[in-house]
């Protein structure tokens, strides 16, 4: 389906905000504002954004460790979410679950997930729940090369297939699990040939072109939608920081090389420059929109410093396990 340029343009923004807000995330940890760890998403924005736009607002999302961009894709307002890595009680999860368990139940974003490949199967499950509603909804499964090495990973594609449920898988292959390499860790070179074993459909698409990821995305959410079952999308990416942003950060195990080689395909870089070759929009509308999302993440930060912090007594509430 062809994009309108007001559709083009919402897509550069909501990539440019996912940039910027971790970003300013890194600082503010880094400033001793946030505590815990942060996983930037900078690099893989096209993923994100080329998967939801690719779908509805009540079509369901589960994310991974790394859930920022897919969280900001899907709708959520980075006011509540930057509140929720401050620890402050304004935040998605009342300050108490910080960074890796944010959700937007109103937006489809049915949370972050601090367990390695533990989405899959939630995704799954929402999956399982659209085809019960009826509604011609679909679920995606976020997740990493390393978590396709899970058993999760296995177990949800041959339910799925099975059952012919409105799913799709879409990993993120940024070539890294923490400190490992998928050379040294992973059987296959394209995770997408994993999908053979399941019996559908798996693409390998260039996860720095947000255009070439909304496609891929686009025809497998109609596949799912028709009742034709899930798809295998697998994104090639590059994550641009650490794997994890701390106070005492440990160094990089990954070649220098290969870092430099990672940011030289900037998925934004590309998407801005198709923009203005095509006419969609000019360097000074580009500079303007860039200046509005500094703004907004501006007023985030201000919002989550300004909101109070959880009151000691309500420590147990929302707390579902006894
Ligand atoms: C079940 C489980 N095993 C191990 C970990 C520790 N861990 C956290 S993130 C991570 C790497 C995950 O790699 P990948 O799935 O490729 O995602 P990426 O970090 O590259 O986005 C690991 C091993 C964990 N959180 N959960």
């Amino acid at each position: 389906m062809a994009l309108e340029p007001d559709q083009l343009l919402d897509m550069y923004r909501t990539m440019v905000t996912i940039r910027t807000f971790d970003r300013r995330a890194a600082d503010e940890l880094h400033a001793g504002n946030i505590p815990g760890a942060v996983h930037s998403y900078i690099g893989q924005e096209a993923v994100a954004v080329g998967v939801c736009s690719a779908l509805r607002r009540e079509d369901r999302i589960t994310s991974t460790h790394r859930g920022h961009g897919h969280t900001i894709a899907k709708g959520a307002d980075i006011k509540f979410m930057m509140a929720e890595l401050f620890g402050r009680s304004n935040g998605y999860c009342h300050g108490k679950g910080g960074s890796m368990h944010i959700a937007d139940f109103s937006v489809g974003m049915l949370g972050a997930n601090g367990i390695v490949g533990a989405g899959l199967p939630l995704a799954t499950g929402a999956a399982l729940a659209a085809k019960l509603e009826g509604g011609g909804g679909v679920a995606v499964s976020f997740f990493g090369d390393g978590a396709s090495n899970e058993g999760s990973f296995h177990g949800s594609l041959n339910l799925a297939s099975i059952w012919k449920l409105p799913v799709l898988y879409v990993c993120e292959n940024n070539r890294w699990a923490s400190g490992n390499s998928a050379a040294a860790t992973q059987s296959v070179e394209d995770i997408s040939v994993r999908s053979v074993s399941y019996n559908m459909p798996g693409v390998t698409v260039d996860g720095a072109d947000v255009l070439a990821v909304y496609e891929a995305a686009e025809q497998a959410v109609r596949r799912a939608r028709n009742g034709e079952g899930p798809t295998l999308v697998e994104c090639k990416t590059y994550r641009w920081r650490l794997h994890a942003e701390q106070r005492n950060d440990p160094p990089d195990p990954r070649p220098q090389e290969e870092i430099d080689l990672g940011h030289q395909h900037d998925p934004i870089a590309a998407f801005a420059g198709h923009l203005t070759q095509q006419g969609v929009a000019t360097e000074e509308s580009l500079k303007q929109i860039d200046g509005e999302v500094a703004a907004a993440v501006d007023a985030a930060i201000d919002f989550a410093k300004a909101s109070p912090f959880p009151k000691p007594e309500d420590a147990l509430t929302d707390v579902f396990a006894p």
